[in-house]
């Protein structure tokens, strides 16, 4: 894992060696990597007395590091968290272009000294560009294995939708995020159900769905920094243990969740941008729900969606080999 000393590494890392990630019955080793920084690495440290301070059963090496060389050596998952957040002033250009050589570096470093059966989550933003740029760095990794994260924002989708129709989130099912995590992302109000009916059904305010409930979703990570005075950490990382759980479990018949994988050109999201799908597992390989029907809202907002994302691809085409 990547940004071990950030905040969402101190909520995730604790999750992961008590076995909420991979089961109860999976032994872990966690190689957690760093900046060159002394404060960095110093932090980091002292996760890794927490976690020392933890005795937990499942815990069975911790490596800290500053080189992704040593980090990602064997790794059969790299979660990629670590990445420069955004500076007063910077415009999202200027912050893709920040981060693209991070993720450049950390493709070869997985490329070359990961477990042949990596599997790559990037969360660092903007996570589906990261994404792009790390996967076409891995040149022998396939490019089925890397994923980009918009689970907290599936999540927080079915947490709104199940509060405005008055019933327990898990009323609510299939829950779906389309595109960019940004801004621009699609939470979906077509495809989910609650209480096995049509969201248009369970709630009748029609306008309530394509206003409040749209922007909501969108702008939820601001709401969390105006309240918190920091981004989502604790609700990222939980996020994160569903998002590598379901893709290593196989998808019950007629469920998906939200991945961010690279587009075969599916609901006429360009091929090879990175962007968010319905996706269900068998376990181990992950497919596109196919044929889900997108009205014209849902199509609008998505076709922007990816053309943000391509407008992000243009940005970093250097970094893309
Ligand atoms: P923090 O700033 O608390 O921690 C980030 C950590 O990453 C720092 O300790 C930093 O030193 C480290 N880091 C930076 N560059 C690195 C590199 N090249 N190698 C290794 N470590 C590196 O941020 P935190 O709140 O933990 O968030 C981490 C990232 O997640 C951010 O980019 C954030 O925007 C992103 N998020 C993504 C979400 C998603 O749904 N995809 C939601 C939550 C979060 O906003």
């Amino acid at each position: 894992m990547t940004g071990a000393a950030g905040q969402i590494g101190y909520s995730l890392l604790f999750r992961i060696a008590s076995g909420h990630m991979f089961g109860p019955d999976q032994p872990v080793a966690l190689n957690l990597i760093e900046i060159p920084v002394e404060a960095a690495m110093k932090a980091m440290g002292g996760v890794a007395m927490e976690l020392d301070d933890c005795a937990f059963p499942l815990l069975r090496d911790v490596v800290l590091t500053d080189d992704p060389a040593t980090g990602f050596s064997g790794a059969n998952w790299a979660l990629l968290v670590g990445s420069k957040p955004r500076s007063k002033g910077m415009e999202r250009g200027d912050l893709i272009r920040e981060n693209g050589p991070i993720f450049t570096g950390q493709g070869r470093a997985i490329n070359d000294n990961a477990a042949d059966d990596v599997r790559v989550v990037v969360v660092g933003n903007p996570c589906n560009t990261n994404c792009l740029i790390a996967m076409h760095s891995a040149k022998d990794v396939p490019d089925e294995r890397f994923t980009a994260m918009t689970r907290l924002d599936q999540n927080r989708a079915q947490a709104q939708l199940a509060a405005k129709a008055g019933v327990h989130s898990s009323e609510v099912q299939n829950s779906l995020i389309w595109g960019n995590h940004s801004a621009t992302q699609v939470p979906d109000f077509q495809n989910p159900t609650i209480g096995g009916r049509p969201v248009r059904e369970a709630i009748e305010d029609h306008a309530w769905l394509e206003g409040e409930f749209v922007q909501t979703v969108q702008t939820r990570g601001a709401a969390i920094i105006g309240a918190r005075g920091l981004s989502s950490a604790a609700s990222a990382a939980n996020a994160l243990v569903d998002h590598v759980r379901d893709l290593r479990t196989p998808t019950p018949a007629g469920r998906w969740n939200s991945v961010c994988l690279k587009s075969d050109g599916s609901y006429g999201v360009p091929d090879g941008l990175i962007s968010s799908f319905p996706v269900t597992s068998d376990g181990s390989s992950l497919s596109i729900v196919p044929d889900l029907p997108l009205d014209a809202f849902h199509t609008e907002k998505l076709a922007t969606s990816a053309e943000e994302l391509q407008t992000e691809k243009d940005l970093v085409t250097d970094l893309l080999g």
